[in-house]
């Protein structure tokens, strides 16, 4: 299907590693990003030291992207499932270690219920890895009250 005309939606993508070299995959996963066709960058976090949550293994490195996308919200996370794969990645269980884990948090103000795909992300008001950096790029979307909810998971900028 042609998205030719279709307008842009702006989009926040949360990216997480945390084996091999985080800070370079990070780096490289957020210009493949701005590279995709239908995929603008417009906005990216610094990156994040954070202690697992729910996972093990090393710190992981965190940050958010907002961009701006022509894609309809299934193409844009198979367009992230597409990096992720090219990153390397191997999903033995859920929340093992990962190369490069790409999230889709918020698409514009759709809310989306299928069996792929739920949005807003429904884990993300529960985490500082996300919250601390989406506030760095889009203060508007996170208040104090979400962020003093997740102020006991540790999280440092690197
Ligand atoms: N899926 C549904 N909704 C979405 C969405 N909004 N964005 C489906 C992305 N994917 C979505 O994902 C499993 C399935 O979720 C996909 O097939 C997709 O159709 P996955 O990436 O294969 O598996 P996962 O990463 O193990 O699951 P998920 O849901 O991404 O895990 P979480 O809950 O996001 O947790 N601690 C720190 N410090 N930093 C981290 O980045 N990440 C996790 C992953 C746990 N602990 C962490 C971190
Ligand atoms: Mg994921």
């Amino acid at each position: 299907m042609s998205n030719a005309g279709r307008a842009e939606v702006t989009a926040y993508v949360a990216l997480g590693a945390n084996l091999g070299d985080a800070a370079r995959t990070l780096r490289d996963a957020l210009q493949t990003l701005g590279g995709t066709p239908g995929i603008r960058m417009t906005r990216a976090s610094g990156l994040y030291r954070t202690a697992p949550v729910d996972s093990s293994g090393p710190d992981y490195l965190n940050a958010v992207a907002e961009v701006a996308t022509t894609l309809s919200a299934p193409a844009l996370l198979a367009a992230l499932q597409g990096i992720e794969n090219a990153a390397g990645r191997e999903r033995p269980y859920r929340n093992a270690p990962r190369t490069l884990d790409l999230d889709l948090l918020l698409y514009g103000g759709a809310r989306i219920d299928s069996p792929d795909l739920t949005v807003p992300h429904p884990r993300m008001w529960q985490r500082a890895f996300v919250l601390v950096p989406l506030a760095e790029i889009a203060p508007g979307l996170v208040t104090g009250h979400h962020l003093s909810a997740v102020a006991d998971q540790a999280i440092e900028r690197l």
